[in-house]
């Protein structure tokens, strides 16, 4: 019967066009987000004891007390902590916690790579209502004592945030069902608003055994133009004013065919927001797992009222943008990130969550999923397939289907009898595999994995403290509670390879539905009474000795995801890196695992918002970003299909993945010219491979995006701030695919007018401008992507049928002129897989063009790496005078070396200066 539902289920969901919002809520629908969107600004006063504040190093604490905001009196309500902290790199951290919580309450466990560091704090003034402190940058914190408000100044002394300036900061304090006043037995309960011990969405009950307790706290803006951030979402980059739809949503959702443009909930949540302006770029990372909803009101976005007002003034637009963060539960805990160029904000950010490891390279290569390749047949015809074809590929994907009836760690042996041997083909020919693993456990007798559980108690409970289940692609489902130290070591484990038979070091692995998504749970996800582990602690009992799972919600991917890496890891005795894709997200994912959109369409929307999700989660930390190439649902029609992997070429995680009710869509089966688009669509990123890896490591020393928003490199051009169809690779390429069906033309901006900035087609070399916007013409072919003049790229031209056949191959240097005549780059070479990089067994050079000299310098003294590679092409675009002769210094060894010049003479290529790699060069000219 169960089986019968779950089919129909299947069958009628499969059937739908469209998003069904009925099955999840909107913020009327949850509790906390109607009762605190609906507070009043300015009524609900927070103060601040002046007397009790003390400076302790690099933290200031006082004590706050709520007001009583019925009564015109101050009666003080509840008493909390308030606390301070300075860190280092221009970042301050707010918290407020109850004094005396009944219950402890959670703090988010995993988000952080490590206890942010101290930097100074001074106090320099505490008198008349107000406090100001400094940290050692010279940013100012001003507290207002009554009402509570705290500025954060910049170093020049102007505000650049303010928190709590409208009162909503709240704090629920905790209570206990039923206490009766002062012990009077006969007393009546404290009249609680509905739903503070339960509430209802459609059949699902929340019991909420902690009754309210929400937390939220309203953020300004001053000067900013725009906020950006806070994904997953199907929106714009520049967060839109959500006083008239509902606020964005933040809780981990499996959101079946969700819809564009929308502040709903998605798979993941990473709660920072950053605001930009020509003044400055700062950002507010909002430390909390709880589901969490954000309203966000930028006063320049043109509202009637104050479009009014500007015409009756004549004034211009006020800029400021106001947001309010507004949590289930949790403390307040907020990092204050004070930029103030957008880069120092993304690095601040990643200072606090941590830096994507250096990936594997085959991972930054080409990927073909689909859900499913059947049987072992069909890997090996799909592999010949490439290879007939000439496309290169790294990786195949096997779904859910590989399994034996969605046991995880098992195979199905009728379809997939000699798993290892299938493996060793690949590895054979250089490529990998990577195989779906679910956090969802088949509840069957005799499988493992379900009796370790059951029998050690490591699955996450329902609130009666049983084992939850669920229901899931295996049919009843549990799932292990990571929270758990001893179940993440139990299930890293399960990677062993003598536990997963079939796997060597070349298969990888893929998490998907870790929101956790559960198809009867309440959103399709597991119900917030449900309870996880908490390390005991004398004292603790009842509901104060487990967390529930609405405490913990947005980041169970995460501990998910932790546990898998450290079983790959463990696999090889930490010799190689490992691969792990991930759905679910929460702030610090990118230590983990690489992430995909999830299920998009095949329509030209999704292709066309894959840009801003992949930017919002850039600069969220998840460099590591791309979506299915070719959309999820649907068939994608040759255009669609061809454009989708000419854009996906230029994203970080470039894979192909269809549904498994869907026409078979590899490249060959599309018309010959489509399939030779396509072909020609992947050896681009294999040419540029280098360049991608190098970006990668660069990520590890700085934590930048790889994927950049225009407005990184240019943020006083104020046209970069809304545009969200192009970005920029490092600060090299500028990307700008075509998203658009039918056309013949596209419009181009190209940054920089003010500096002089110029900007090279990489298919012609022909320099422009920057002028603004400008009229692209494009045929099937095309894919607009700029050099940036002042760079050095380096390509490897001889594609080959997998990247590890490439890596002893030849450079070429493509080195792209500024005004100046000068030019930088950078280049990063190790073996690609394992982590003897980090006993210096790497090379990282710059490269810099002035025009006497091209100098290839590696720059990791410490260090070597035995490369075979050479440089066998210098292009030099945007030359204004030839040079006579040219000379390749390389040791004690000097060449001649040819050169010519093409196009309207100002491209000089360079032949064959068959310089190592392996040491530093240098070209000199002659005039
Ligand atoms: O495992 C099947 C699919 C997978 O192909 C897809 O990429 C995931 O996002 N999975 C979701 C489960 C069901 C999709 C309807």
């Amino acid at each position: 019967m169960k089986a019968f539902v779950f089919l129909l289920v299947v069958i009628v969901i499969s059937n739908c066009l469209a998003v069904d919002r009925n099955n999840f809520k909107t913020c009327e629908q949850s509790g906390f987000c109607k009762r605190l969107r609906n507070l009043t600004p300015n009524k609900h006063f927070h103060i601040l004891n002046v007397d009790s504040l003390k400076v302790e190093g690099n933290v200031a604490t006082a004590e706050v007390s709520s007001v009583n905001p019925e009564g015109d009196t101050k009666t003080l309500q509840h008493l909390y902590v308030f606390k301070l902290s300075a860190l280092l790199d221009g970042t301050f951290r707010v918290e407020l916690d109850e004094e005396s919580p009944i219950y402890p309450r959670y703090r988010t466990q995993l988000a952080l790579v490590a206890e942010p560091k101290a930097d100074e704090l001074k106090l320099i003034e505490n008198k008349d209502n107000h406090v100001i402190l400094q940290n050692s940058q010279g940013h100012k914190v001003t507290i207002t004592a009554d009402p509570l408000k705290i500025e954060f100044l910049d170093k020049a002394g102007n505000v650049a945030v303010i928190l709590n300036e409208k009162s909503l900061l709240q704090v629920e304090p905790l209570k206990k069902k039923d206490v009766k006043v002062d012990g009077d037995e006969n007393a009546v309960a404290v009249e609680e608003p509905e739903g503070t011990w339960g509430e209802n969405f459609k059949s699902h009950h929340d019991s909420k055994p902690r009754g309210n307790e929400a937390v939220s706290l309203d953020v300004a803006f001053p000067d900013a133009d725009h906020v950006y951030g806070i994904p997953e979402h199907t929106d714009k980059f520049n967060l839109r004013t959500t006083t008239s739809s509902d606020p964005y949503r933040l809780y981990n959702l499996d959101v079946f065919e969700f819809e564009l443009d929308s502040t709903m909930a998605l798979y993941g949540s990473i709660p920072v927001m950053y605001a930009h302006g020509p003044d400055r770029t700062v950002g507010v990372f909002w430390h909390n797992s709880a589901e969490t909803w954000i309203d966000v009101e930028n006063h320049s976005d043109g509202t009637v009222v104050s479009s009014l007002v500007n015409l009756v003034t004549g004034s211009s637009k006020p800029k400021r943008v106001d947001a309010r963060f507004m949590s289930e539960s949790g403390i307040v805990d907020v990092f204050v990130l004070m930029g103030d160029k957008p880069g120092d904000a993304f690095r601040q950010y990643t200072t606090l969550t941590g830096v994507a490891p250096l990936p594997p390279k085959f991972s930054l290569a080409y990927h073909q999923c689909r859900w499913n390749y059947v049987d072992e047949e069909d890997i090996r015809t799909l592999d010949e397939n490439f290879d007939q074809y000439d496309i290169p590929v790294d990786v195949y994907w096997l779904d859910i289907e590989y399994t034996d009836r969605k046991k995880y760690f098992t195979w199905d042996l009728e379809k997939f009898r000699h798993p290892a041997e299938m493996v060793a083909n690949l590895t054979a020919k250089s490529r990998k595999l990577v195989v779906i693993i679910d956090p969802h456990i088949k509840r069957e007798a005799g499988y493992f994995l379900h009796e370790d559980a059951t029998d050690n108690g490591y699955y996450v409970k329902n609130k009666d403290g049983n084992d939850y289940e669920g229901w899931c692609w295996p049919g009843s489902s549990s799932y292990l509670d990571f929270f758990n130290p001893a179940v993440s070591k139990y299930y890293a484990d399960r990677y062993l390879f003598e536990n997963f038979p079939g796997t060597s070091k070349d298969v990888h692995i893929w998490n998907d539905m870790n929101e956790p998504s559960v198809f009867n749970g309440p959103e399709v996800t597991m119900p917030k009474d449900c309870q996880h582990y908490k390390p005991p602690q004398d004292g603790l009992e009842g509901i104060s000795a487990y967390w529930e799972h609405r405490h913990v919600h947005n980041e169970y991917g995460l501990w998910y995801i932790r546990a898998t890496q450290d079983g790959l890891l463990a696999r090889t005795d930490g010799r190689y890196r490992p691969f792990v894709l991930t759905r679910s997200t929460f702030a610090g994912t990118q230590r983990y695992a690489a992430v995909w959109t999830g299920d998009n369409m095949a329509e030209w929307g999704y292709l066309a918002v894959s840009v801003p999700m992949c930017l919002s989660l850039s600069v969220a930390g998840v460099s590591f970003c791309g979506s299915d190439v070719g959309g999820f649902f649907k068939y994608p029609e040759a255009e669609l299909m061809t454009r989708w992997y000419q854009a996906g070429a230029y994203q970080a995680f470039f894979r192909a993945h269809s549904h498994i009710e869907t026409k078979r869509r590899e490249p060959w089966l599309y018309d010959a010219q489509t399939m030779g688009l396509i072909r020609e669509a992947i050896r681009r990123r294999y040419a540029l491979l280098d360049f991608w890896y190098t970006l990668f490591y660069e990520h590890t020393l700085d934590g930048m995006p790889v994927m950049r928003p225009l407005f990184q490199h240019f943020p006083q051009e104020k046209e970069t701030y809304t545009i969200d169809n192009q970005y920029l690779l490092g600060d090299k390429l500028l990307v700008r695919p075509v998203v658009e069906q039918g056309v013949t033309s596209v419009q181009v901006y190209l940054p920089g007018r003010e500096s002089g900035t110029i900007w090279y087609d990489v298919d012609s070399y022909q320099a422009i401008p920057a002028n603004g916007f400008f009229t692209q013409n494009v045929n099937m072919a095309k894919i607009p992507v700029y050099q940036r003049g002042g760079t050095i790229v380096p390509r490897k031209e001889r594609v080959r049928r997998a990247s590890p056949l490439m890596a002893e191959d030849p450079y070429t240097l493509i080195v792209a002129l500024d005004s100046q005549n000068t030019a930088q780059g950078s280049l990063y070479i190790d073996d690609g897989e394992t982590y003897e990089y980090k006993q210096n067994k790497y090379i990282y050079a710059k490269v810099s063009y002035e025009s006497s000299s091209l100098t290839y310098k590696i720059v990791n003294d410490q260090a070597s790496y035995p490369t075979r590679s050479w440089v066998e092409r210098v292009v030099i675009a945007g030359i204004k005078t030839a040079p006579k002769s040219a000379k390749m210094v390389q040791g004690d060894k000097q060449t001649a070396l040819q050169m010519t010049l093409h196009k309207g003479n100002d491209v000089l290529v360079i032949r064959k200066p068959a310089a190592s790699m392996g040491q530093s060069w240098q070209i000199n000219f002659v005039y």
